[in-house]
């Protein structure tokens, strides 16, 4: 282990009480989180956030073989923060049949996939029957991959086309092969800054009412939020909060991951890209304010791999998977690959000093072989 032995040091007097806090494992409030943002000596609060993931993680800094499915970018929605999504008939729409998003699943690298991350558009016309028929067919394609499938906001919008309650609709993808859900469409909560930047998705008591759901019927989920965009401090504290109450509750979230947003290409392209600063510090303050969830995840293709590796040391203890294919944020600038191998992440893991461990997407370790892969359970 190279547990962390340096002492705390700061020059910020507002960071000593937190730090007390901290050590003593007691809850942040909401005065502490802005602190945390407030603050300019990154250190000092990556040191705590690095205290508390190696409390949690040791060494051990997780990834996965995963591979993304998009099956289609139509969508009624027409967020401002987003460069996916079109409208049906405009350039570059495109909705793949199913027997497609089979062959698309099946291909990219050789090595055995142990999860599909499935999540598209809005689309006005495909029947909830398609997105069953979708995972069905992948189910039985592929039976040993989990899917982790479909955002609260597809469910909400679903649920409503198919005039069915969200219980209805999740228990019917989960009869039909959903394993876990994605943490997607959480952006930020606040009304104010949603109506700005997503004004037609599911408002934020919404997207936490389907989660709560989901994990009520025995699914798992994840988090993510939006940040960098036009929301400010105690918009992201409000949503941080707003999660580990809702955790509290549930303890359905596994992993948190806050996204950065990427404008170009969006209706918001004249804001600006966060700065490796605003992202490290992020991934601090979400492990040291959410003290109920279990995994931090800095995502590789957004974060870049290597702001992603050297979040390793301050709060995070997952930088995600192989993913094969990104379309989202690379139709929103991000110069990232579209995928990273195995033996690449194993690398910016281990060069982050950290024990590199292949999870599947209930975090239990995967063991390979040439062709194939086992579960510990
Ligand atoms: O919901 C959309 C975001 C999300 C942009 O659960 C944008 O393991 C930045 O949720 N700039 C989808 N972000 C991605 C997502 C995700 C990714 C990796 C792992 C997991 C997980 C979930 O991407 C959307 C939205 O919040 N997004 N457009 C943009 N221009």
């Amino acid at each position: 282990m190279t547990m962390v032995t340096h002492p705390f040091e700061t020059d910020d007097a507002r960071l000593n009480p937190i730090k007390d806090k901290v050590l003593a494992g007691e809850r942040l409030n909401e005065a502490d989180a802005l602190a945390l943002y407030a603050t300019g000596d990154i250190l000092a609060v990556g040191w705590l956030a690095n205290w508390v993931r190696e409390r949690m993680h040791g060494d051990t800094a997780y990834f996965n073989v995963n591979r993304h499915i998009n099956p289609t970018n139509v969508c009624v929605a027409a967020c401002r923060l987003c460069a996916f999504g079109r409208k049906k008939d405009a350039p570059g729409a495109y909705t793949m049949a199913l027997e497609e998003a089979f062959q698309t699943a099946a291909s990219g690298y050789t090595e055995a996939i142990t999860e599909f991350h499935i999540v598209g558009g809005l689309h006005p016309d495909l029947p909830f029957q398609y997105f069953l028929d979708l995972v069905a067919g992948l189910k039985e394609r592929f039976p040993q991959v989990h899917m982790k499938a479909f955002t609260m906001v597809e469910v909400a919008y679903l649920a409503k086309r198919a005039k069915l309650t969200i219980r209805e609709t999740l228990e019917k993808m989960k009869e039909a092969g959903v394993d876990s859900l994605p943490g997607g469409g959480a952006e930020i909560f606040s009304d104010r800054v949603r109506h700005i930047i997503c004004d037609h998705k599911i408002d934020g008591e919404q997207w936490l009412d389907t989660a709560r759901m989901a994990h009520q019927i025995g699914l798992k989920s994840n988090a993510t939020m939006l940040y960098g965009h036009i929301e400010n401090d105690e918009d992201r504290v409000d949503h941080l909060l707003k999660l580990r109450a809702l955790q509290d509750e549930t303890g359905g979230f596994q992993t948190f991951i806050p996204l950065a947003f990427h404008p170009a290409n969006t209706p918001l392209q004249h804001l600006f890209t966060t700065t490796g600063m605003d992202d490290i510090k992020q991934i601090a303050v979400s492990r040291l304010v959410l003290d109920n969830f279990p995994h931090i995840k800095s995502y590789w293709q957004m974060m870049t791999p290597k702001i992603a590796q050297i979040s390793l040391r301050f709060g995070a203890d997952d930088i995600d998977g192989t993913v094969v294919e990104e379309k989202i944020y690379h139709d929103a600038g991000a110069t990232t690959p579209q995928g990273l191998r195995r033996h690449d992440l194993m690398r910016l893991i281990k060069e982050a000093g950290r024990e590199p461990v292949e999870r599947d997407t209930l975090y239990r370790p995967v063991t390979r072989t040439e062709t194939s892969f086992t579960v510990s359970v």
